[in-house]
């Protein structure tokens, strides 16, 4: 990419496309190209091809999906694997007919199969079953890898596809619901400090373990791999280090310097044991992540505290 380059951040509302934006006009690309729902649904193939007929992208960050913590994924599963394959096919079908020069998939670590050999190699996809919970969203992830790889192999496209372990940061989602563990436990212990509350809960029984990447890591890596990563396989993004969900409650605790007592309730899932990256490949090409979870965390609840929108 040079700075004048046409690039599409598909998504940039989220978590990952906004860090995305942040990223590529801090380093001066001055040709971004982004869309709202409201003006293209990109569900609907006929909105992607017209909008990318008229836009002609030269490079795609493919950051829109439906994503969302354990609970969302077992609650909506037609809603996952729907919406994130068609998205996904629109805009790889369509970055083929009008010839992008470079697309980058988002991928996530919950492909890996549910016992998988720790730390997980990309060799290790699709080697046993899935975590249950989360099934349909990693078969569609799948499938948009496999798409990307038989794209190159009959067009000679460049689509790369890289595999992010669990992200956090600005711009998150805080729903108690449907978010992930992290930003859920950021306002749980703020909110029960708030109001005296001498308990917070925690989903499980603290035992998983959960790997932990900053977002502008994240942007950080897809802008290098963007630049200087052209292979067919899939490459992790990680830190290749993990805590276990009560160490994580432990260190927010601790960052919001809440005073009360954790209860586990172990009538909600725990998931995956655990899942921690491989990220050998990925240091090997000459990248590695430098924001430490608890600076990441620290940043992420000042954040939440200057932007919370409850
Ligand atoms: O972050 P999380 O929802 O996603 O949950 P997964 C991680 C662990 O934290 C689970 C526990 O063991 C949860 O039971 N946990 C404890 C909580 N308290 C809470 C809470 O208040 N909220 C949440 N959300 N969890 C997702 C996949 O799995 O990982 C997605 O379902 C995606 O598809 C994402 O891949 C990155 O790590 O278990």
């Amino acid at each position: 990419m040079n700075k004048t380059s046409r690039i599409y951040i598909a998504g940039h509302t989220g978590l990952v496309g906004s860090a995305l934006l942040r990223r590529l006009e801090d380093d001066g690309y001055s040709n971004l190209i982004v869309r709202k729902h409201s003006e293209t649904d990109l569900t609907r193939q006929s909105e992607v091809e017209a909008f990318l007929k008229a836009e002609r992208p030269e490079y795609v960050f493919l950051a829109a999906a439906k994503v969302g913590g354990i609970w969302a994924n077992n609650a909506y599963p037609a809603e996952f694997i729907y919406s994130n394959l068609a998205v996904q096919t629109n805009i790889i079908h369509a970055s083929y007919v009008f010839n992008v020069k470079k697309l980058l998939f988002l991928g996530s670590s919950c492909i890996y199969p549910k016992h998988c050999l720790q730390p997980m190699k990309e060799e290790y996809l699709l080697s046993g079953y899935l975590e249950p919970t989360n099934e349909p969203y990693a078969i569609a992830k799948i499938a948009g890898i496999k798409m990307c790889e038989s794209y190159n192999r009959q067009y000679g496209t460049h689509f790369i596809s890289v595999i992010p372990t669990n992200l956090y940061g600005p711009n998150d989602n805080f729903d108690l619901e449907t978010s992930h563990v992290l930003p859920a436990m950021i306002r749980k212990f703020y909110e029960a400090k708030a109001a005296g509350r001498k308990e917070v809960e925690v989903w499980g029984t603290g035992k998983p373990r959960r790997e932990f990447l900053h977002v502008d890591d994240l942007s950080d890596a897809c802008v290098y791999l963007m630049n200087n990563y052209d292979g067919n396989e899939v490459i992790n993004i990680g830190v290749g280090e993990d805590l276990t969900i009560r160490e994580l409650s432990e260190l927010i605790y601790s960052i919001v310097e809440f005073e009360g007592k954790l209860r586990f309730d172990t009538s909600k899932p725990d998931g995956t044991p655990v899942k921690r990256l491989d990220v050998s490949k990925l240091n090997s090409i000459g990248w590695k992540a430098t924001i430490s979870l608890e600076r990441g965390i620290e940043e992420t609840y000042r954040w939440y505290l200057k932007n919370s929108v409850f």
